[in-house]
């Protein structure tokens, strides 16, 4: 009895001594570990796509077409004095599945004396802060201008948080998720009012006492449109 249990035991340790046995487990454990290893990728790699789908992780590009509306109006602004030109910026202006994204101001003057040879004016204008629905604080916005050669003010006021026309990258499940941020309501709507006021410039023994002043508003307005 003790002889065959001696043997049996000799018989597996010779197995696992044998150098041949070793290679062939050792190659069927790196086979076993490879093939584990495969799996577990395909799985993580499955697990990423239905994950994706899951949360939304596909990307899409936003872009976005524009409808520029414009509105203008004419002033005129004694010497010395304050002025307030106010445009009514109501929904009925944008067309439907639009927004407002900003609006670029421009104000332009000349010299409307019609004295020959009187010099042109100098024109202050700023946007007034008030309820209007726009980013007041937006880095790209220009509240102030002025002009003493009759050149154009160009004022910029950022209605849309973020928008700026460009394409936009977004991570979403479906185009009504991707399109969310994009359809804000409201953005724009209120009064602008832009305040301006003039120094008059004036050959000596002339009279230059008030300047015409326009000011153009382009409502910027946007359409988003997602693609994947
Ligand atoms: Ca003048």
């Amino acid at each position: 009895m003790d002889d065959t249990k001696e043997l049996d035991m000799s018989g597996i340790s010779e197995m696992f001594n044998e150098p041949t046995a070793n290679k062939i487990s050792v190659g069927i454990v790196s086979f076993f570990l490879i093939f584990l290893g495969i799996n577990t990728v395909d799985l993580l790699d499955n697990n990423e796509k239905v994950r994706a789908v899951v949360d939304g992780d596909s990307d899409w590009t936003v872009s976005f077409e524009e409808q520029i509306v414009a509105l203008s109006n004419t002033i005129v602004v004694a010497d010395g004095a304050i002025e307030t030109i106010e445009f009514v910026i109501e929904d009925t202006l944008v067309a439907e599945g639009y927004r407002i994204g900003g609006f670029a101001i421009q104000i332009t003057y000349g010299e409307t004396s019609g004295i020959p040879g009187d010099p042109l004016d100098s024109v202050f204008a700023s946007i007034e802060q008030n309820d209007l629905k726009v980013v007041w604080d937006d880095d790209n916005n220009t509240m102030t201008g002025s002009s003493n050669d009759g050149s154009g003010i160009d004022l910029y006021l950022r209605a849309y948080e973020g928008y700026d026309g460009e394409n936009k990258n977004m991570t979403g499940y479906n185009e009504i998720q991707v399109l969310g941020p994009w359809s804000m309501d409201g953005t724009g709507l209120g009064t602008l009012n832009v305040e301006l006021s003039v120094e008059t410039n004036a050959l000596p023994f002339t009279t230059d006492n008030e300047e015409e002043i326009t000011v153009n508003v382009n409502l910027i307005t946007f359409k988003p449109t997602a693609m994947n």
